[in-house]
């Protein structure tokens, strides 16, 4: 693949009301590394980003040298590997028992997020196309996924009492649902996860990243 230099400055491509880019976003802020937003649609703006993205998947992190990382888990990695070079504290940690642990719970959180974007994607098929014995599948993987979540919060966050990846993924998926479907976000069920919610999105990083552009 041809890559051109991008000036300098890392470049996210994707709306935030993706939860998929929000976390990298936030992750971003989090480690004060600068980048440009470049805030398309895989819907809405497909003929500006064919040049950009011909996959039309976001997010898409353009590195300063030009080099483009898809997939929110592999750039994350890449961010966390800079925090490191920088010495700061990686959102995950880089080996061990606690490397996996909060990696499982950023899988809960993505397995919690990707089932809430499936039923999105299942609405905006036409109407005599819905499978409504499918979206019912969906909802139930999505709210054990949270449920699962839901059991490990305790505390202000979900690993080692300190923010990690899994808080923000977390975080950023659950604002998904209550943004985009929420009629699909049962808050009684998950109080827990509702305070860690409220903490996070009141946080200087996460306003900086609004779901709402
Ligand atoms: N596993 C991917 C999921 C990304 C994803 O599904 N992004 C959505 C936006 S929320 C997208 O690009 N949808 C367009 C499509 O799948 O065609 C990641 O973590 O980066």
């Amino acid at each position: 693949m041809t890559q051109t230099t991008n000036g300098g400055q890392h470049q996210l491509l994707g709306l935030y009301d993706s939860p998929f880019v929000r976390r990298v976003a936030v992750s971003m802020k989090h480690y004060g590394i600068p980048f440009e937003h470049v805030s398309l649609s895989v819907f809405r703006h497909m003929d500006a980003m064919r040049p950009l993205n011909p996959l039309f998947k976001v997010p898409m992190l353009t590195l300063p040298n030009g080099e483009r990382l898809y997939e929110s888990a592999y750039q994350l990695d890449y961010l966390d590997e800079l925090a490191v070079e920088r010495s700061i504290t990686p959102l995950t940690p880089r080996s061990g028992a606690d490397r996996r642990q909060v990696q499982q719970l950023m899988a809960l959180a993505m397995v919690g997020t990707e089932k809430a974007v499936a039923i999105e994607y299942e609405r905006k098929r036409p109407a005599e196309l819905h499978w409504a014995d499918w979206t019912s599948r969906l909802r139930t993987q999505m709210r054990q996924a949270f449920t699962m979540l839901e059991e490990r919060l305790d505390g202000d966050f979900l690993f080692a009492g300190r923010l990690t990846q899994a808080d923000i993924s977390a975080v950023a998926g659950i604002g998904f649902i209550r943004y985009v479907l929420p009629h699909e976000w049962p808050a009684a069920s998950y109080p827990a996860l509702e305070g860690l919610v409220a903490r996070l999105e009141a946080s200087e990083v996460f306003k900086a990243v609004p779901i709402e552009e």
